[in-house]
């Protein structure tokens, strides 16, 4: 019995070895598990679930086959794929959670997010959020045709690779402070995200109480996916994706 954590994945068609590395983790690992969590980024972006495009239809293919083979999928949005919205939703058969939850996970209860609200040394990107998080605005790029939503995430992602060369490590990652009141917000001592490309199991004591904190890695050459068995073992895992 084990729960599956990933993120950061950024599945795009340039990028064939990180999907078949995801759908290979589904066949071979994901199928045995209770249940496995998307923290975000699961798509290099998303303009929309109206967007034919075949690389989204083979991932909603390939989850809605585990749901069916009783292993259910949750989704949590991340900064690339905020927009996935109902349709995409059903088609793969996963439900899509509230931005920052509390689960329990074989007992134990442990707060999951994606990560990028823990950045708080980088308001630039924090206005960026509140602004592309906004539901008018949302419904305003929706609305526009396909070509310059396309135009529009493009232009963003270069923006994003620039401005990101010029941040520190530290405002690229999460504020200690941050983490603290999120997990006193929640009264919780475990947490799981992405989003920072940091892989690590930080350990953090809080009054005199040691907290966790799992940061899952991006897809890259190896995979990455965090796990919890039903005795609360906990293990963060690094995979080749290419099988020899
Ligand atoms: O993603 P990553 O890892 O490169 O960096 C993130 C932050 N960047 C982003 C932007 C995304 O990469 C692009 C998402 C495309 C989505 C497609 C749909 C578009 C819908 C838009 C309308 C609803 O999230 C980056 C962080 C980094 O993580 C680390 O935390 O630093 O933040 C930025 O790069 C933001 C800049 O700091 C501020 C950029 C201001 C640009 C203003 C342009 C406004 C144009 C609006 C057009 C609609
Ligand atoms: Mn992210």
């Amino acid at each position: 019995m084990t729960t599956l954590f990933i993120a950061d994945l950024h599945l795009s068609e340039n990028e064939p070895a990180i999907t078949a590395g995801f759908l290979a983790f589904l066949q071979r690992e994901a199928i045995h598990a209770d249940a496995l969590y998307i923290l975000g980024d699961l798509f290099e972006f998303w303009i929309g679930d109206d967007e034919p495009n075949t690389l989204h239809t083979q991932v909603a293919q390939a989850l809605s086959e585990l749901h069916d083979k009783g292993v259910p999928c949750y989704f949590i949005h991340g900064n690339r794929d905020f927009l996935i919205g109902k349709r995409f939703a059903k088609q793969s058969k996963m439900t899509l959670l509230p931005e920052e939850l509390v689960i329990d996970v074989y007992g134990e209860k442990i707060l999951i997010l994606h990560g990028d609200t823990l950045c708080t040394d980088d308001p630039g990107y924090l206005r960026f959020r509140k602004y592309i998080r906004n539901p008018l605005i949302q419904k305003i790029f929706l609305s526009l045709p396909l070509f310059l939503r396309l135009k529009i995430a493009n232009k963003l992602r270069r923006q994003s690779k620039l401005s990101n060369r010029t941040k520190s490590s530290v405002m690229m990652d999460v504020n200690q402070l941050a983490v603290i009141k999120k997990l006193q917000d929640h009264n919780v001592i475990y947490m799981v995200h992405g989003h920072t490309h940091r892989p690590a199991i930080h350990d953090l004591t809080m009054d005199g109480q040691v907290s966790k904190r799992a940061v899952l890695g991006a897809w890259h050459d190896t995979g990455s996916v965090f796990k919890i068995d039903a005795d609360n073992n906990i293990e963060l895992i690094s995979f080749p994706l290419q099988e020899d």
